[in-house]
């Protein structure tokens, strides 16, 4: 279903011209209300007036995470904090969050991107919705929870962790509809198993999983595991939190609720903007936004961007499943490896679980990459030749994809660490390892 059909199929014209309309309201309402936004422009010598074409947005210099936390807590809001009525704070988990703050307004424009991302994945007035998402300065679980109330689903705010009781209420209440980050879809589905239970014995139809990223393989292990129809949604907290694309039942790309987020790809280098369909990094410009709005955000994620018509109808650009953080992008041996392409080796391969754990280190003069993941059968690390001949395999599987080599270790199952949020999975040890 196609919650706001009127903003949603809006034909492209008119989307842009309701752009370049919000751009130069933003950009003027910024200058005015927020210093440095307004000393940024002045530096730039540029005059918010003069903004005159959609393009005219790469002249505006780029907001970053730095700028955000030289201004904690607030310094970056543009209205009176009387008019603020709820705060978020980023996951960040080194030195001080960024905080973010919505007026009332913020809230009912949030519920209704939300709103739209949930019936775009077929989720009606019937469902029944359980929130695995922490709830709290995060943003993953009130942002869903909202959007829910509004098409009118019935939300179970059953929050993280607690995954025993998580499966307990799933089956009583009859959960039709899963929230969660896809690490923790799939240690549920894993737990169930566990405790007697199939997963896709229960009610569960939809799956809204996102905040973590999530390669296609790994989505269908989760899809057969727990007997859903999975979805991808994207956000993250300093534009406003999950609201900011998701996909819809094609399944071929976020739209990106482009009526209130201006989306540009540029290279995280040197900030050329790229081509339509181009890999970049995500630089986003919130348009209506009262209490932070944030001019040209880079976001770090990786990503690119179509705007050619989908399926479903709705009009709006999408953006590629994202494919890693420019941030967490891996130089091992001088080559580019992001964790997505591992874990897209890693996921078709039966005799391995989906868990797993990647480690680099600087060792004698050069970088070295570890493998590390789970068997699905304990006597095989018994047999070993059969042990070895899987490692081979593995091993030249990530040669192909990543172009070096890997060590691969074989662990018993239910060794490695399971998350109940977004996963950890990246062990960088090369800078302790050189100090
Ligand atoms: O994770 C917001 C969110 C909550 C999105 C629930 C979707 C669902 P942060 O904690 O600020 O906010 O983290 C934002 O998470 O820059 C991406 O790197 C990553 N991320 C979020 N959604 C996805 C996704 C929330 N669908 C950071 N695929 C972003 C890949 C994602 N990465």
């Amino acid at each position: 279903m196609i919650y706001n059909p009127e903003m949603e199929t809006m034909p492209r014209e008119k989307l842009e011209a309701l752009q370049l309309e919000r751009l130069k309201r933003v950009v003027r309402y910024c200058y005015d209300h927020v210093k440095f936004y307004h000393d940024r422009l002045d530096a730039a010598g540029l005059d918010p007036d003069k903004f005159r074409a959609l393009s005219d947005i790469q002249y505006i210099p780029p907001t970053t995470k730095a700028d955000l936390r030289d201004h904690y807590p607030f310094g970056l809001f543009a209205v009176p904090q009387k008019q603020v009525v709820r705060l978020h704070a980023s996951s960040g988990t080194t030195g001080k969050p960024t905080v973010v703050g919505y007026t009332k307004n913020d809230l009912g424009m949030w519920s209704e991107l939300m709103a739209r991302i949930i019936a775009a994945a077929g989720v009606t007035d019937e469902d029944i919705a359980q929130i695995c998402f922490g709830y709290g300065l995060f943003t993953g679980a009130l942002g869903l929870h909202y959007g829910l109330e509004r098409i009118g689903a019935t939300v179970v705010p059953s929050s993280s962790g607690n995954s025993e009781k998580q499966i307990m209420l799933m089956k009583d209440f009859g959960t039709t509809t899963l929230i969660a980050t896809p690490t923790y879809a799939l240690y549920l589905g894993e737990l169930a198993h566990e405790m007697g239970y199939d997963l896709s014995d229960f009610k569960l139809r939809i799956g809204l999983f996102g905040s973590e990223g999530c390669t296609t393989e790994m989505r269908a292990k989760i899809e057969h595991r727990l007997g859903l129809f999975a979805t991808d949604n994207y956000g993250m907290s300093e534009l406003m939190g999950p609201g900011v694309s998701g996909e819809c039942e094609q399944r071929c790309g976020l739209h990106i609720a482009e009526d209130h987020f201006f989306a540009e790809i540029v290279d995280p280098g040197t900030l050329a903007p790229k081509n339509e369909g181009e890999t970049g990094e995500l630089i986003v410009t919130t348009m209506t936004k009262e209490a932070f709005p944030l001019l040209r955000y880079r976001t770090r994620d990786l990503t690119r961007i179509v705007k050619t018509p989908c399926a479903c109808g709705r009009t709006a650009a999408r953006m590629d499943k994202v494919k890693g953080r420019s941030d967490d992008m891996l130089k091992i041996k001088g080559v580019n490896v992001f964790p997505s392409q591992i874990e897209s080796v890693l996921m078709p391969m039966e005799q391995i679980s989906p868990h797993y754990m990647l480690y680099v280190r600087h060792e004698g003069y050069t970088d070295t990459l570890e493998v590390k993941v789970e068997l699905v059968d304990a006597s095989l690390l018994e047999r070993y030749s059969d042990l070895e001949k899987l490692t081979c395999v593995i091993r030249s599987r990530l040669r192909t994809v990543l172009g070096i080599d890997a060590r691969v270790t074989l662990v018993e199952p239910k060794s490695i660490e399971r998350f109940a949020g977004k996963a950890k999975r990246v062990v960088d040890l090369r800078e302790n390892e050189s100090k």
